[in-house]
């Protein structure tokens, strides 16, 4: 949290951090600091370079607790739209992210900054948790659908979007600013990289029909830099495979496909004791990392990522820095204790720059 700390003061950190990070030298961070100080007593506020910013959202990246997909925090790639305007103009450049950082399923980390809170009533919003997920919706005969999507697919029924009604509709961007009327854009078709799902196997898996979208791209966290507030600041990497083989698709109030993977593989499902959701839990988690690696999309498993984490923990030692994380997130939802981060400690202190959310006191 950063709400003790006034703007001054966040922003006078971050400089020296640039200064140390990017070996501006002395005179170079102190011509700097004098600048924003100025800046900040005319205005209020400053406005961050294109080097600051991109340095800045790499940070957030670094110091995001609850991720153990940092290693490659150096490599985020920093797209600089804060000179949109417009909502039209704000999802034109959504869409150019989804199709630059998808690749063709080589995805690219990438992160879209949109401009900085300031002026009051004006501040762009993405009212979408993610820039591609699937609606939900309630029928006599249950949730079709993503589960957790139920609230913003009405919301965007309200506002005049019609969807198919499958079970993997995928929603429309959703931008507002400030006050004014969220409008809708819907994502083009062919924009949108999905993967079928298949099992080595167990052929029965295909025959469910399953699919995921590639790409995760955050789209409902503020990005803060040096006491400045991006409030549209969509990010990506890719995906570990647990994410949706053990928790979107599997969840009982997500997808809740334990029953029907457990009953193609034959398990014999009247004891709980039988672990036959264990055993279904690992073979729709071995097809999802086989469908996205079959259909040339990136993906991680979760030993693989946790060796990434741990790489990470040593480099960032190596450069004199500590690792703050949220054990609770970190360890996967998958044969946690298998992994080194299970038997670690981490410290979950907060520090910036960082991403939150929303709802977060002071935003
Ligand atoms: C959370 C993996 C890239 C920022 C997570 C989680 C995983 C993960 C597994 C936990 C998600 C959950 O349990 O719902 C990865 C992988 C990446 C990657 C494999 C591949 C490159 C990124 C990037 C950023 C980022 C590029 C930002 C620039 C975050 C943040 C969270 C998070 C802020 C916490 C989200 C929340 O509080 O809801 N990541 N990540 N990650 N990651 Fe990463
Ligand atoms: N669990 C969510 C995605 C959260 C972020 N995960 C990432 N982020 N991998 C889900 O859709 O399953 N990322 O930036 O790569």
């Amino acid at each position: 949290m950063t709400t003790q700390r006034t703007v001054l003061e966040e922003a006078e950190a971050f400089i020296r951090i640039c200064g140390d990070e990017l070996g501006w030298g002395a005179d170079r961070t102190n011509d700097r600091l004098l600048e924003v100080r100025r800046r900040i007593a005319e205005s209020g506020s400053y406005e961050h370079t294109e080097e600051e910013l991109r340095l800045g959202a790499r940070l957030a990246w670094r110091n995001s607790n609850r991720c153990i997909g940092r290693l490659f925090w150096e490599t985020l790639e920093v797209v600089d739209v804060r000179q949109l305007e417009t909502e039209e103009q704000i999802a034109e450049a959504l869409l150019r992210h989804i199709g630059t950082a998808t690749n063709g399923g080589r995805i690219r980390p990438t992160i879209t900054v949109f401009r900085q809170a300031g002026r009051p009533g004006r501040e762009i919003r993405i009212e979408n948790y993610q820039l591609i997920r699937y609606a939900g919706y309630e029928t006599e005969e249950g949730i079709v659908g993503d589960p957790d999507s139920v609230d913003f697919t009405k919301r965007c029924l309200e506002l005049g979007w019609q969807g198919e009604r499958t079970a993997f509709d995928v929603l429309p961007l959703v931008v507002r600013i400030g006050d004014r009327t969220p409008r809708l854009f819907p994502i083009p078709r062919e924009l949108v990289l999905e993967v079928p799902l298949s099992h080595p196997e167990l052929p029965g898996l295909a025959d469910l029909q399953l699919k995921w979208y590639a790409v995760p791209i955050v789209s409902n966290m503020i990005l803060e830099i040096g006491g400045v507030s991006y409030t549209a600041a969509p990010f990506n990497g890719w995906y570990m495979g647990t994410e949706i083989g053990a928790r979107n698709l599997a969840d009982e109030r997500r997808y809740n496909l334990l029953p029907a993977v457990a009953s193609l593989m034959g398990l014999d499902m009247r004891h709980e004791s039988y672990l036959w959701r264990d055993r279904a839990l690992v073979e729709l988690n071995v097809a999802v990392l086989h469908s996205y690696k079959k259909h040339g999309v990136m993906i991680v498993d979760h030993h693989t990522a946790a060796q990434q984490f741990t790489r990470f923990e040593e480099r960032e030692s190596r450069c004199g820095r500590g690792v703050t994380g949220d054990w609770t997130w970190l360890i996967p939802p998958l044969s946690p204790a298998t992994t080194p981060i299970f038997h670690n400690h981490y410290e979950d202190r907060i520090v910036t720059p960082n991403f939150f959310h929303p709802d977060r006191d002071g935003t």
